[in-house]
């Protein structure tokens, strides 16, 4: 699906889903002619993305290190389906990568809602990427309960900071109160906007745009790259930053593929994927920078909201009994990840590391966060 195009009907999009995923399960990867393997990798998001610039690159030095013997077929949201049917894909072996988000695999991994907390990530954006790195502890910590239901855990990265979009502005928990608000499936973001009195609504992707339109939801949170792409904005009136939580997304194969090929090709997967960390960490930066510049472009009378901290600290207060909540669902395994999730943080944000950063949230013209008036105490905002 490209950027311009209009999303599918819910109905004639489920009979494409079937017909794909019929296709797909006819296609073996070896192909019999002998001619290069081909390997499909399906996203979760639009061309023109993070997932597809990572996938991109992917395809690119797979082949390249391939010498042609591989060819990487990527497959945007929309060709094959919703988040929890590409997992599907990857299981059955249709295709072979998918990205996979915590948002909608929670539902079959309930471990991987660990990223689903609010408040448990640094500010410094490089301290996050430290922590998610596949060399990490997290990644070994997390990777055997994907092995448990199939699959090879690849990669975790982060997409950007959470950006709620509202029709009004939200500065303590309180303006949520009955707000609907459109997230992912995952069950543990029901709870995670209960705290803060809101009235969660679970929808796949494709239909926030028309749900937001037809005022079936208030408000949702996605990165604002997504924003953009997806043309919320369009349907919005205000972008409020809290800085509550990393959009954290994950990269799978299925791990009979991957324990199957030969040593040979899966270097060439490990090495890509390992290359691919820093890689798509600039490329979310950067698309985020550029594209809330392009919203405010297209849409000058859309209004920020970028919360302070003692603005921030009451959303913490709030979320603080989700964690709980994980605890609880996931069981002693949820505890450990949850320990060691909060542990890495702090350890990487005590070590002087060079990618260790701050980035300004607003990029250049932004109107001063904290300068912002509460609607509350004054009458008018604007941003
Ligand atoms: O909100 C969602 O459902 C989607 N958002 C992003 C940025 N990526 C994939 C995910 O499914």
């Amino acid at each position: 699906m490209t950027r311009k195009e209009k999303l599918l009907p819910a109905a004639k999009r489920a009979v494409g889903l079937a017909l794909a995923s019929i296709v797909l399960a006819g296609c073996r990867p070896e192909q019999p002619s002998g001619g290069p393997v081909e390997w499909k990798f399906a996203l979760e998001e639009i061309s023109g993305s993070v997932q597809d610039a990572y996938a991109q690159e992917f395809r690119r030095r797979v082949e390249k290190r391939s010498g042609g013997t591989i060819r990487v077929t990527v497959y945007p949201y929309g060709a094959l389906g919703t988040s929890d049917q590409l997992t599907e894909l990857v299981g059955n072996g249709a295709i072979q990568f998918a990205m996979a988000s915590p948002g909608h695999l929670g539902k079959v991994i309930p471990e991987t809602q660990l990223f689903l907390l609010h408040f448990v990530f640094s500010e410094e954006d490089g301290v996050n990427q430290a922590v998610l790195r596949r060399s990490g502890r997290l990644h070994a910590e997390l990777a055997p309960f994907y092995r448990r239901k199939g699959f090879e855990l690849l990669s975790i990265y982060p997409e950007g900071w959470q950006v709620w979009t509202t029709r009004k502005p939200v500065r303590e928990p309180a303006d949520f109160a009955g707000m609907k608000i459109r997230v992912m499936t995952s069950p543990l973001l029901l709870e995670a906007y209960r705290a803060y009195g809101a009235s969660p609504t679970p929808l796949p992707y494709a239909e926030v745009y028309s749900a937001l339109q037809l005022r079936m939801i208030d408000g949702q949170v996605n990165p604002v790259f997504a924003i953009e792409e997806m043309r919320f904005y369009e349907v919005t009136d205000y972008l409020i930053f809290a800085r509550h939580a990393q959009f954290v997304t994950t990269a799978i194969t299925s791990a009979r593929f991957f324990d199957g090929l030969p040593p040979e090709r899966r270097r060439w997967v490990e090495e890509t994927i390992g290359e691919l960390e820093d890689y798509v960490f600039d490329v979310q930066n950067r698309l985020n920078d550029e594209r809330l510049r392009s919203i405010r472009a297209k849409k000058p009378e859309i209004r920020t909201v970028e919360l302070s901290e003692e603005e921030r600290s009451r959303f913490r207060e709030a979320s603080l009994s989700v964690r709980e909540e994980y605890v609880e669902r996931v069981g002693e395994s949820g505890k450990g990840l949850l320990d060691t999730l909060l542990r890495e943080v702090r350890a990487a944000e005590a070590r002087p590391a060079p990618t260790a950063f701050r980035r300004p949230l607003l990029v250049e013209n932004a109107p001063s966060a904290s300068a912002m008036p509460h609607p509350r105490a004054q009458s008018s905002t604007s941003g």
